[in-house]
């Protein structure tokens, strides 16, 4: 349905249509979204916030037709554009139809103000009307140019604004609509409602009624509706309140020149990034761009409390435990971009205060005590999209083994260190839990092997994997490609309502695993690929590794 039609519908039901001013895209988009079905492109309005001018036709057409352009794209909603005296004669008028028209506006208004016109609201300015013929002209010419049926044009007099009384009102009114005008705009300055209820009151035709209540603001819009008006516009409200919101907001920073003090003066940043559709953006970025290594995103999970590492991180999270000068985190972050990975989100909860460093993007698992690894994974839910690196936060690692695990081209795929099976023997009984693995075809212990690039698959993932069966051992960083996180995704929307009792080894979906959430994946026939590594990592889950790492780490 065009936007003409849409309008036209409007104005076919019975009662009143409101109309809202706006005077840019994000202020259209805001008079859409609080549910007003048609959004007027205010000359006053645009002009004030587009050129910081008077009212006075000093913007050209083509100025106030690029306004309008960027309005009408922002909304679904039918735009009136209000077009002054039509930019000059009848001639300029048949020019601005088209060229409204083509823009997809619904509807214009014209105005029977000579050229340049002078802002009807303004106190103490000339005002000289054109004549009647003149104007009739211009209707005419209009109601001519237009190639849709459904394209409004709206006829408007001054002749109350320029103080010539009720009977030369009337008189215009008649003529413009003999002329073929849609509807009559009949402007007043009075204080109160009372001089367009009796234009109203007088109007012997079906033409409909607009009126603009700017100056007499009492009058409430059932009166008017009640009164016959077909259409009422609140023309410049919106832009008055965004200013007074301006104001307000730059008084506090001048003063205090402290951004925490204008917070409660200010939306969220996250505000803005729905109204321009940042969501949608990322979308498209995952959907289109092409996926190389460079466009991997990192979801690093610092939730934890670290109760194993007491007193270690009585204060901190595991993460930001220092190794020689440098953190846990810190070191990730180096071989992320050793790696040219530089987009990461980072899942806090434990301390999260202390987690503040910046170029990254955090999400916050506020329950992380009562909660496990994948509840803290979709707190970020949003991020889960194109290729993803899963990463525990308490792990160090060398940078050929991430470059591996990024060459793998499966769905799912997580890094096994199969340097497992040689130790297995002297490692057992298992002193902690440790993620163990079993896959399908695995090397055969203490024989020496090329970790080979061709994929193994994972059967079994966790901590329950009976260490004599296990042949490798998981630590802790995955891959998943657009389509693994899609399944990820989907397979935890699933979960989350349907899921009751024990997931795979942990008490409820909301304590699971992210190797519980592996299981899980394999339980669905979905491939999870083994990328082999042997050693070149470490995990600080311990005292004892930690004292490990400080042996093991470069200054
Ligand atoms: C506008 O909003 O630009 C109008 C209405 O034309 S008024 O400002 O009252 O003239
Ligand atoms: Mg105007």
């Amino acid at each position: 349905m065009t936007k003409s039609a849409k309008l036209r519908a409007h104005l076919r039901r019975p009662g009143a249509v409101l109309a809202v001013g706006a005077h840019d895209a994000l202020s259209a988009k805001l008079v859409e979204a609080a549910g007003i079905p048609v959004v007027w492109a205010s000359s006053f309005t645009v002009s004030a916030a587009q050129r910081a001018m008077p009212d006075v036709n000093l913007l050209t057409m083509t100025e106030n037709l690029e306004v309008a352009r960027h309005i009408n794209d922002a909304v679904s909603v039918p735009v009136i554009a209000d077009c002054d005296n039509g930019y000059g004669n009848a001639i300029n008028v048949i020019r601005t139809v088209e060229e409204y028209e083509k823009a997809g506006i619904a509807g214009i208004s014209i105005e029977d103000n000579v050229f340049p016109k002078r802002c009807s609201l303004y106190p103490g300015v000339r005002r000289e009307l054109a004549t009647v013929a003149e104007h009739a002209g211009k209707v005419r010419a209009a109601k001519r140019a237009q190639r849709d049926p459904d394209f409004v044009v709206i006829a408007r007099t001054e002749a109350l604004i320029a103080g010539w009384g009720m009977p030369e009102a009337l008189k215009r009114a008649h003529a413009y609509a003999d002329a073929g005008a849609d509807m009559i705009l009949m402007h007043s300055k009075a204080p109160t409602a009372a001089e367009v209820l009796e234009f109203v009151g007088r109007w012997d035709r079906d033409t409909p009624i607009v009126v603009v209540p700017t100056l007499y603001p009492s009058v409430r819009f059932e009166e008017l509706q009640a009164a016959g008006v077909k259409l009422v516009i609140f023309a410049n409200q919106v832009l008055r309140g965004a200013v007074r919101g301006m104001q307000t907001t730059l008084e506090v920073l001048a003063r205090t020149r402290h951004l925490d003090a204008v917070t409660p003066h200010t939306v969220a940043l996250e505000e803005i990034y729905r109204l321009v559709g940042v969501s949608e953006f990322k979308a498209y970025e995952a959907e289109f761009l092409p996926s190389g290594a460079d466009q991997v995103r990192a979801v690093i999970i610092a939730a934890g409390s670290g109760k194993s590492l007491l007193p270690l991180t009585q204060d901190r999270p595991t993460c930001l435990l220092e190794i020689k000068g440098r953190t846990i985190l810190e070191r990730q972050l180096e071989t992320l971009r050793a790696c040219g990975i530089y987009d990461v989100v980072v899942v806090r909860g434990y301390r999260k205060e202390k987690l503040q460093l910046p170029g990254l993007r955090y999400y916050d698992n506020d329950r992380y005590d009562e909660t496990g690894e994948l509840y803290s994974l979709f707190a970020a839910e949003p991020e889960l999209q194109g290729r993803l690196l899963f990463l525990y936060a308490d792990i160090l690692f060398d940078q050929a083994v991430l470059e591996k695990l990024l060459r793998s081209k499966a769905d799912v795929a997580i890094a096994v260190d199969r340097s497992w099976l040689d130790h297995r023997e002297r490692l057992l009984p298992l002193s902690k839990p440790m993620d163990l693995v079993v896959t399908r075809n695995a090397p055969q212990p203490h024989h020496r092997f090329l970790p080979s690039e061709d994929m193994d698959t994972v059967l079994r993932v966790g901590q329950w994997v009976p260490p004599e069966e296990a042949n490798g051992e998981f630590i802790g960083m995955a891959l998943f490609s657009e389509r693994g996180c899609h399944r990820l995704r989907e397979i935890w929307g699933r979960l989350r309502t349907t899921s009751v009792g024990p997931f795979h080894e942990a008490d409820a979906l909301e304590r699971g695993s992210f190797t519980d959430l592996l299981q899980e994946l394999i339980d669905q026939d979905e491939p999870v690929s083994c990328v082999n590594v042997y050693k070149g990592w470490l995990e600080v889950d311990t005292f004892e590794d930690y004292q490990r790492a400080w042996a093991e780490v470069k200054e």
